[in-house]
């Protein structure tokens, strides 16, 4: 495996740490003690839990109205694999990626894939693309994809769909992600039922396709590119699209496909009581589906969630596998400094809800002790854990400081000597 930084220097940087962090990692260990809880079995926890990058993260993102392209970001997905191999070096949490296509698509999916393992990476669910047109294509996704009324439309996209589970297959994954950006701008622009039904049948037909170890997971979302109407706009829709469509059809929750304020970890506790949640898309948002840096804006509602898949995981429906997958967009930031910083914030929340005293939690709601049970919550938000995931990525080879490891390692400066310049455009990517 020849990985893109050098172990010296992560070595180096982390031996000027080292003590500091054996100190505040033994005086977290000796508080959490007086609580009953041992920080190695919190410690051995935080060692296998992962998340996947996406692909299209590694480049800089941006919105309708322009993208501010940086030096040496990622021009294709050669050099995307490169960038995800450095976060997973620094972070030891992002083993797997994310592809889209056909924006990464390649001539030899068994080279793409050995190249990925030579830089430490695996993939995780595939994601089909039928909101934009591509050169050449037969017909038109303007008025829909699945859910469109033009039977060719629709038949074009189920083959896509198709097309990406064999590429998936070839690349070792085992889920596809369906988002469509099917839907209206006006009232009576097209009829709610019918829309549903044109998109059950063709989603069923992407079903029928699937291999019988993968799953299908449907990711919903309230607007955009649809400002009227959205075909899949929300959990209620996808849970019942997905109890129609097949047993290993389940649903994705991307935290920003949801207008501010939801309560988004019910509606993950509600997907897994009838075994349907599927993943995640973690991000964060203000406004919109801003996808922005994930905890960034809201670390508490991220906890929260986790808090959710902490009590799911003790009580498997249809057991308890969701796929976590981050979803941003960076506008303004290095995107390996965004995921860096997210791959942190979303392993910090999953640590903290592993420390939450679920004996204390539940005894307090069977009792109606509301402010016990809420700080039950708390007293686990609470804790700074960020020794028990630095020793965790020390001990795994990774960064004590990923930040500064990644800037002391002047990859980006060395790439944007390498790496062509990214033209000036707009849109995600
Ligand atoms: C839609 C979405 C979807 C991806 C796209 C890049 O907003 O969240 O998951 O296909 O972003
Ligand atoms: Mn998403």
């Amino acid at each position: 495996m020849t990985l893109p930084i050098s172990a010296d220097l992560i070595a180096e940087h982390n031996a000027k740490g080292l003590e500091a962090l054996h100190e505040d990692y033994e005086a977290l260990g000796r508080k959490l003690a007086r609580t009953g809880i041992d920080i190695d079995a919190i410690k051995k926890r935080v060692a296998g839990f992962s998340v996947a990058v996406p692909s299209w993260g590694a480049g800089r993102g941006g919105t309708r109205f322009a993208k501010f392209p940086i030096a040496g970001e990622p021009t294709n997905i050669h050099e995307k694999l490169e960038d995800c191999s450095v976060i997973n070096q620094l972070s030891t949490v992002t083993p797997r990626v994310s592809p889209h296509f056909p924006w990464d698509k390649v001539s030899d999916f068994k080279a793409l894939r050995e190249e990925a393992s030579e830089l430490g990476l695996g993939w995780d669910a595939v994601n089909s693309n039928t909101f934009q047109d591509q050169v050449g294509q037969a017909h038109t996704y303007a008025n829909g994809s699945l859910s469109s009324q033009d039977a060719g439309a629709r038949q074009q996209a189920v083959d896509h769909n198709i097309e990406c589970i064999e590429i998936g297959q070839q690349l070792g994954s085992t889920d596809l992600t369906v988002w469509v950006g099917d839907g209206t701008n006006f009232p009576g622009q097209q009829d709610f039922a019918r829309s549903l039904d044109r998109y059950l049948d063709a989603a069923s037909q992407i079903y029928a396709a699937l291999p019988g170890d993968w799953r299908m997971l449907l990711e919903h979302k309230m607007f955009e590119p649809a400002f009227y109407s959205t075909v899949i706009s929300d959990w209620g829709s996808s849970i019942l699209a997905a109890q129609t469509i097949g047993e290993r059809c389940k649903c994705l929750v991307d935290l920003g496909h949801h207008a501010p304020n939801v309560n988004i970890e019910q509606i993950v506790a509600r997907l897994h009581r009838f075994g349907k949640l599927g993943g995640f898309h973690f991000n964060d948002s203000k406004y919109g589906d801003d996808d922005l840096d994930s905890g960034s804006i809201n670390p508490h509602q991220l906890f929260l969630v986790f808090n959710e898949l902490a009590e799911a995981e003790a009580n498997p429906r249809d057991g308890f596998n969701p796929s976590y997958m981050i979803d941003q967009s960076h506008n303004v930031t290095d995107p390996i400094e965004s995921m860096l910083s997210s791959a942190e914030a979303i392993a910090a929340c999953f640590a903290k809800a592993s420390l939450v005293d679920r004996a204390a939690l539940h005894g307090a709601q069977e009792a109606n002790d509301t402010m016990m049970a809420f700080q039950a919550l708390r007293r686990a938000y609470n804790v700074d854990v960020a020794p028990i995931l630095a020793m965790a990525r020390v001990e795994a080879g990774g960064a004590i400081d990923v930040l500064a490891a990644y800037r002391a390692s002047g990859y980006r400066a060395r790439k944007a000597q390498e790496r062509k310049a990214v033209g000036l455009g707009a849109g995600i990517v």
